[in-house]
């Protein structure tokens, strides 16, 4: 596992050049979400399978960016389901964007994540480490990750950010929303979630949510490469992460690919989720 995190850490130091020096414009490809690619996301994927590949204990890879898995090792212990570069959309207005890394054994189920890594490129080059604990590490002068804190949400937040547009939520979701704002929450929601979801566990807690809209029924935010390495993540800093009514990490996707609606909390805000959807 270590050799894997060592990995990951020299592809963000990597991706992070290439955010700083390259071209964010779009290529022609279309990933297989339907996403059309920008230039970066080809790149950054190229250098992660490029690190990981080294790596004896991983046995397959699979990329948001591409449909099929990957074979690595024959005899390799782990599956790593990663999105690149999440929220690259936002590399042009130069917001902060992630990579999400989940480190699986015997198949993307959810009950299957074995540690969870992210990077988050912003001011600062800084990375999440869960396994037993959740740990935040920011990159030092010397191009090392040293150990920043441990994060552990509060029972309680104040930050909500409501994923989707207004016309495509339901009733009951709008309701929601509205009450959790009337009760004195604040709006902080950039697009990417990988921000959204550091700024909720940094600053103690709050409410994202991506639920089920009248456009995508089963929400946007993909099981393997983003769902279920946040909803692990929140977990193991003491807060909780469901689907509306169940916990995420029980779901088993059917593909690689599959989606679903998600809200991650701390607890006093997943009960709430849970109070509107009884
Ligand atoms: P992009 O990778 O296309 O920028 O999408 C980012 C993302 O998958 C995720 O990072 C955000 O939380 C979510 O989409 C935002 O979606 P909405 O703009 O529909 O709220």
């Amino acid at each position: 596992m270590h050799e894997i995190f060592n990995a990951i850490k020299k592809s963000a130091i990597k991706i992070k050049w290439l955010i700083e020096n390259e071209d964010t414009g779009y290529s022609t490809n279309i990933n297989s979400t339907g996403d059309t690619q920008l230039k970066i996301d080809i790149k950054s994927d190229l250098i992660i399978e490029e690190e990981l590949k080294k790596i004896s204990s991983v046995k397959e890879i699979i990329s948001e960016e591409k449909e099929s898995r990957t074979p690595i090792n024959k005899n390799g212990k782990y599956l790593v389901g990663y999105d690149p570069l999440d929220g690259s959309s936002l590399l042009d207005v130069n917001l902060s964007v992630g990579s999400i890394f989940g480190i699986y054994q015997d198949g993307y189920d959810g009950k299957n994540l074995k540690a969870v890594v992210y990077i988050i490129y912003g001011p600062r080059l800084e990375l999440v480490i869960a396994d037993e604990d959740v740990k935040l590490y920011k990159l030092d002068e010397n191009r090392e990750f040293i150990f920043v804190k441990n994060i552990k949400l509060n029972e309680k937040g104040y930050l909500n950010a409501p994923g989707s547009t207004q016309s495509c939520w339901s009733k009951k979701h709008k309701q929601m929303i509205d009450d959790i704002f009337a009760s004195g929450y604040r709006l902080r929601y950039s697009g990417g979630m990988v921000p959204d979801l550091h700024q909720i566990l940094l600053k103690g807690g709050g409410l994202f949510s991506y639920p089920s809209t009248s456009d995508k029924p089963k929400g946007k935010l993909r099981m393997v490469f983003e769902v279920f390495p946040f909803a692990y993540i929140f977990e193991k800093a003491g807060g909780g992460a469901i689907d509306g009514k169940k916990r995420l990490l029980d779901l088993s996707p059917s593909h690689p690919h599959d989606t679903t609606p998600c809200f991650f909390g701390s607890n006093e805000e997943i009960k709430l989720v849970l109070k509107y959807n009884e």
